[in-house]
């Protein structure tokens, strides 16, 4: 089976490829990137769209990913606006100094800044879209926002967030340690459950 990975974050794309080894299923790069516009209100809502963008242009069954860090304390956000958090009028405008992701962290950090309840977790849902068919599955990793950046893994929020359970930012482990325990790594596995009928050692 092959798929379409559609997405256009490579970051998230090689996480993908890492999470389908061993599946028996190939993931293919689009031969050009769709920009859709994310205008659903949900991390579903915005996977399908995605997902239906790509297989409706390549007529090719595409996988799509939405995900985001909800941090409780600031209402949910960034959560489905996480990509594009800094430029959100809400919590107020960031400048781009250097990156997206730093303007990012930056308003995060700056929001969360005598925040007691520090709580946060990801949330990754995955949809398959086939035409007249289709699956998905969600996954959760919940942690708390770090007061600094640290570690020069993983991507996006990574270096401010530390997964339960662990001393070190997600930004800080291993490949192989974020896939474990990832809310991606969580839903990917969980939609190949559905898929191939059997539980990966991932
Ligand atoms: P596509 O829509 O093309 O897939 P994108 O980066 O815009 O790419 P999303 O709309 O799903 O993808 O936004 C996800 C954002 O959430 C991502 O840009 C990060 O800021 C954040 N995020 C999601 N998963 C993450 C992870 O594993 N580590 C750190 N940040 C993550």
């Amino acid at each position: 089976m092959r798929l379409l990975v559609a997405t256009s974050n490579r970051s998230k794309r090689a996480e993908l490829e890492r999470l389908f080894q061993g599946s028996g299923i190939e993931l293919l790069v689009p031969p050009r990137e769709l920009s859709v516009e994310e205008s659903g209100e949900s991390f579903f809502q915005n996977a399908y769209l995605k997902a239906r963008a790509y297989y409706e242009t390549f007529g090719v069954p595409a996988l799509a990913e939405d995900s985001g860090l909800v941090v409780p304390a600031l209402g949910g956000y960034p959560g489905i606006y996480s990509s594009r958090f800094y430029q959100l009028e809400w919590g107020g405008v960031e400048k781009v100094e250097t990156s997206e992701k730093e303007a990012n962290i930056k308003k995060l950090l700056r929001l969360m800044e005598g925040v007691h309840d520090r709580r946060a977790y990801f949330h990754s849902c995955v949809v398959l879209y086939m035409g007249n068919a289709g699956l998905w599955a969600e996954g959760r990793c919940d942690g708390e926002v770090l007061a600094e950046a640290r570690g020069e893994g993983g991507f996006g929020y990574d270096p401010v967030f530390r997964p339960e359970g662990h001393q070190r930012s997600m930004a800080e482990l291993s490949p192989e340690e974020k896939d474990r325990i990832s809310h991606r790594g969580k839903a990917v596995r969980r939609l190949l459950k559905v898929l191939c009928g059997k539980s990966l050692e991932i």
